[in-house]
């Protein structure tokens, strides 16, 4: 780093020369600024590498059991078996684990963590990591989360509507490859087998995705499951500590680069009314409604690339059921889906642990986080618990809810 170190917590990327990685450099970058030093670290490979964060030029270090020394929290950006192998070596040395990966999320004992809807459980990892939810679970949890507290989640049924950027870079590629080769030509995709023709193999997604939709995201699963649909199913069930909620979901891919949409039929305990759901989730953090049909306006991946909130709008009553709504939702599946929602549970960390080295700033007094712990006994970062009398804390508030517009113009599996 230039100039120095900074007073602070000390933040390690792990994977910051991924997709995701570049994401959260922009993400961090683009957020209030609270941390000292942050170290990225990448494999052997790009060590050496000069990259870019919060304004400067920072070298990549090496991962290694060393590099952790002195890190206070590390996000993991890497494949789901360098998370497996790495997590615990830098929980082990007290650093507090934010993995993007799916290595951890249905451990009983690693907390599934979405700061608008579970915050407390940051603050209770045995193993000291926290696990971040797929991209797809993330386009729809915050609005869903509204609308259980409300009414009570009986039933869900879900049709994605996944971005190619879901399927990381070579996904991104091959869409805008198979865009490139179908340019044009006003005759395609009128004759069964004319696309497959023209934008060849369909590369990173087995069939073409341009002028296509596919019914397929993830890995096969038993009886016919995709891994993606049961990620929807047992992820939100954990997120809302809600074992037994019945949901059912259909994973689409579509022609879209960045930005996961999902249409949803969500039938609840009580009966519901949905110029209330609409003014409830209008007023939710991390929540934006635009649900104007009558101008053509509705939650769309080309308005909400870039941005943060998750987008809700198309909020019906169903005709045959009081209890139930429908509604369609669309969130940045490289943001909200990925390194924002890490972001805001480093920042959760930072905002509510009894922090003894950094530098205390000026004490905001608005209530932090809905539900976040007491600070009757608030864990440290490590993990540990410490009486707190006196703390600083950013609101939640203002650290959760930024909408910023810089684009997420890498790819990534979220
Ligand atoms: C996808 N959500 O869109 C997945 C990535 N884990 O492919």
């Amino acid at each position: 780093m230039t100039g120095g170190p900074r007073p602070g917590p000390v933040l390690a990327i792990v994977g910051a020369t991924g997709a995701v990685g570049t994401v959260m450099r922009e993400v961090i970058s683009s957020r209030a600024d609270i941390w000292g030093e942050i170290r990225l670290i990448a494999s052997a490979r790009s060590a050496g590498r000069m990259l870019p964060i919060r304004g400067e030029q920072v070298m990549v270090k090496e991962l290694t059991a060393d590099a952790f020394d002195g890190v206070d929290i590390a996000m993991f950006d890497v494949p789901d078996e360098v998370s497996q192998e790495w997590a615990p070596v830098a929980a082990a040395r007290g650093v507090a684990v934010i993995d993007k990966s799916g290595a951890f999320r249905m451990e009983p004992d690693v907390p599934l963590v979405v700061p608008e809807v579970n915050p407390a459980q940051a603050f209770n990892r045995p193993r000291g990591i926290i696990a971040v939810p797929n991209c797809t679970t993330l386009s729809l949890i915050v609005v869903i989360s509204v609308l259980h507290k409300a009414y009570r989640l009986r039933e869900m049924f879900a049709a994605s509507y996944q971005a190619a950027s879901g399927a990381g870079q070579a996904g991104t590629d091959s869409l805008y490859d198979q865009l490139a080769a179908v340019a044009g030509d006003r005759t395609l995709g009128q004759q069964a087998g004319d696309v497959r023709a023209a934008a060849g193999d369909g590369g990173a997604f087995g069939a073409p995705l341009a002028l296509n939709v596919i019914p397929w995201a993830g890995s096969l699963r038993s009886d016919g499951w995709s891994s993606e649909e049961l990620k929807i199913r047992n992820e939100t069930r954990k997120i809302l500590g809600a074992p037994d909620l019945r949901i059912s979901a259909t994973c689409v891919r579509v022609p879209v680069v960045v930005g996961h949409s999902l249409a949803l039929h969500v039938v609840f305990d009580t009966e519901v009314e949905a110029d209330q759901a609409r003014k409830m989730l209008s007023e939710a953090p991390g929540v934006l409604v635009v649900d104007r049909p009558e101008s053509g306006e509705f939650p769309m991946p080309v308005d909400v690339a870039g941005t943060d909130p998750t987008v809700v709008g198309r909020i019906r009553q169903s005709m045959d059921d009081p209890h139930a709504l429908d509604l369609f939702v669309c969130g940045d599946n490289l943001r909200k889906g990925a390194a924002l929602n890490a972001a805001q549970i480093a920042e959760l960390l930072i905002a509510h642990a009894n922090w003894p080295l950094w530098q205390p700033r000026e004490i905001r007094t608005t209530a932090p986080c809905g539900s976040a712990p007491a600070s009757a006994s608030t864990p440290r970062l490590n993990g540990s618990s410490s009486p707190v009398a006196t703390r600083t804390a950013t609101p939640f508030s203002e650290l959760a809810c930024v909408t910023a517009s810089a684009a997420a113009n890498a790819a990534a599996e979220a």
